[in-house]
């Protein structure tokens, strides 16, 4: 398996901890894509992701596999332990709502923010991330703000239970840590009230996957 992706960004690092946990860290071989050199928005990086954007999974039969969660489940269903997105059909559903909630509430607003409130990636990427239109940046503010209540939620979440799904560690817990990780480079702050997002953010980075990648 070949995985195309620029380490150190925070779609890229939801596949390598999937990778890390499920032990196949070791067997992938990485093929950087150069982000600000703005690479995936090329033909050749197009043709095998029309979206233009990493990480991308290709098999060893040539199939190309994009977006984390799909990545996720491929590794999943096809590998061993330990489960990231659940086993029996109560699991896989709550799974599957908290981790679409991990990507809707916290890491897809901060992605907004960043691109197009902020210099994002720089002017080589502009072009591809902020059309000219007056209330770019005000939109850009309010998923800021939604992403803040995201952090919000997941800390009452996180109250109750000792991963973002449950008992268990899964997908879901990827997604929100590489979406605080997203928030951080953003200088969005987890409020210092969120004590229960910040206490499971510092067990999750102890955690040997998450070591192994950073
Ligand atoms: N929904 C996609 C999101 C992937 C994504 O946005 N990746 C970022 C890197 S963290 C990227 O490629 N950004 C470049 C761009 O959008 O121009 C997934 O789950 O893989």
């Amino acid at each position: 398996m070949k995985v195309f992706d620029t380490p150190g960004f925070p779609n890229p690092l939801r596949v390598r901890i999937a990778l890390a946990e499920k032990g196949l860290f070791e067997q992938v071989e990485f093929i950087r894509v150069d982000l600000p050199g703005a690479e995936h928005k090329q033909p050749a990086f197009l043709a095998i992701n029309p979206l233009g954007t990493v990480p991308v999974l290709q098999l060893d039969d040539g199939t190309y596999i994009s977006e984390c969660t799909a990545i996720t489940e491929y590794l999943d269903n096809q590998y061993g332990e330990p489960q990231l997105t659940g086993r029996t059909p109560k699991e896989k559903a709550i799974v599957h709502m908290m981790h679409k909630r991990a990507e809707s509430e916290l890491a897809d607003p901060v992605g907004i923010y960043f691109h197009h409130s902020t210099p994002g990636l720089g002017a080589g990427l502009q072009p591809y991330k902020s059309p000219e239109w007056a209330g770019r940046v005000e939109w850009g503010n309010r998923q800021r703000d939604k992403a803040v209540a995201g952090m919000h939620y997941f800390d009452r979440v996180l109250r109750e239970q000792p991963y973002v799904a449950g008992e268990q560690f899964s997908m879901a817990d990827i997604t929100v840590f590489a979406g605080l990780l997203f928030a951080g480079f953003a200088s969005v702050a987890i409020p210092q009230e969120c004590t229960a997002l910040l206490a499971w953010q510092t067990k999750v980075a102890q955690r040997p996957s998450v070591k192994r990648v950073s």
